[in-house]
């Protein structure tokens, strides 16, 4: 890239006063030949973080906390920047006979249960039970709670779209509750929206694609939670799937645009991402950046679902996929 040589008669100073840039300058920094993602491979091990989840549990109340929960930060962003520049990863512990407080925001959120039964999620005042492996929506603004009726901790993994929303200033909240009564609505949000995604079906049907398809070379047996009532994405700005890789799948390298994260919800692998090795095992969760050429390999049976603002790039016409890079 030509770089301008010596600033005579000091002209970058004197724009600069003016708050203006010379493009021709560094060009490449702002419109590189591919994405240069400032965030990086990570892993968090379930084994590590739930002991700590758990002590958040003795010292802070769901009540107290608002939510009692833990956002998987990446390690080279700071602060609550998110786990990719789009979107948070967090762990969410609620003990029984807790509530978490209703609130509303416009960014989208989903869960996918970890452990424990018995609680349930409110949306605009329609009760939605959670059990383990479940894939769960709260649409954007939407009012949501969590109350826990069951016997045992229960954990989950929130998926946000908080780095897109605030990228795009449209962060909204509102606390409080519309005061609705409860009612089971079979997980459906007013007969609309599917908003709850049990895992026993979306295994079943990982077992169905198994018998009568053969495997990707990158992703196994993949498929996407879509909203029955248009065949869409489940969600609007989260593209969100299931992969089941058979034991000793061996996957060929793939890079995408949209920084996914991965939650291992069964069996034990490994996802190598760049020239790392990252080892993961049930409950671990990690992120592959945009672009970044990954594989993965399974050491038993497996099961990963993932989740990232694929559907948002597709909308905008911008999404890009690679195999073998
Ligand atoms: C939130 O509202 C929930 O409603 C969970 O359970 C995680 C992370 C960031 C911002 C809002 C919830 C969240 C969150």
């Amino acid at each position: 890239m030509a770089r301008i040589p010596p600033d005579h008669g000091s002209y970058y100073d004197r724009i600069a006063a003016h708050h203006v840039l010379p493009l021709w300058v560094d060009t490449g920094k702002y419109v590189p030949m591919a994405p240069s993602p400032p965030y990086e491979p990570a892993l968090w091990k379930y084994s590590e973080i739930r002991p700590l989840l758990f002590e958040a549990g003795e010292v802070i109340s769901a009540e107290e906390a608002g939510r009692r929960v833990l956002v998987l930060q990446n390690p080279a962003l700071s602060g609550f920047d998110g786990t990719t520049r789009s979107l948070y990863a967090c762990l969410q512990l609620i003990m029984p006979g807790e509530q978490a407080p209703e609130h509303r925001h416009t960014q989208s959120a989903m869960r996918l249960v970890l452990e424990g039964d018995g609680a349930f999620t409110t949306v605009d005042g329609d009760r939605v039970e959670m059990e383990a492996g479940d894939f769960i929506i709260t649409p954007s603004w939407s009012w949501h709670g969590h109350v826990h009726e069951g016997e045992t901790p229960m954990v989950w993994l929130d998926g946000l779209d908080n780095g897109l929303m605030a990228q795009l200033d449209t962060t909204f909240f509102e606390p409080g509750s519309p005061a609705q009564p409860h009612e089971d609505s079979g997980g459906k949000k007013q007969g609309s929206r599917l908003l709850r995604y049990p895992y026993c079906k979306a295994r079943e049907n990982l077992d169905i694609l198994r018998k009568v398809t053969e495997p990707d070379a990158c992703h196994g047996y993949r498929m996407e939670y879509l909203d029955p009532s248009d065949g869409g994405p489940a969600m609007s700005t989260m593209t969100t799937a299931l992969m089941l890789l058979d034991q000793g799948f061996d996957g060929d390298s793939y890079q995408c645009t949209d920084g996914t994260i991965f939650v291992a919800l069964e069996g034990e692998g490994e996802t190598t991402m760049g020239e790392r090795n990252f080892a993961w095992k049930r409950h671990d969760v990690f992120v592959v950046p945009s672009w970044c050429p990954h594989a993965h390999r399974a050491t038993t049976d497996a099961v990963l679902f993932s989740f990232s603002d694929r559907i948002v790039q597709q909308k905008l016409g911008v999404w890009r996929e690679a195999r073998g890079g």
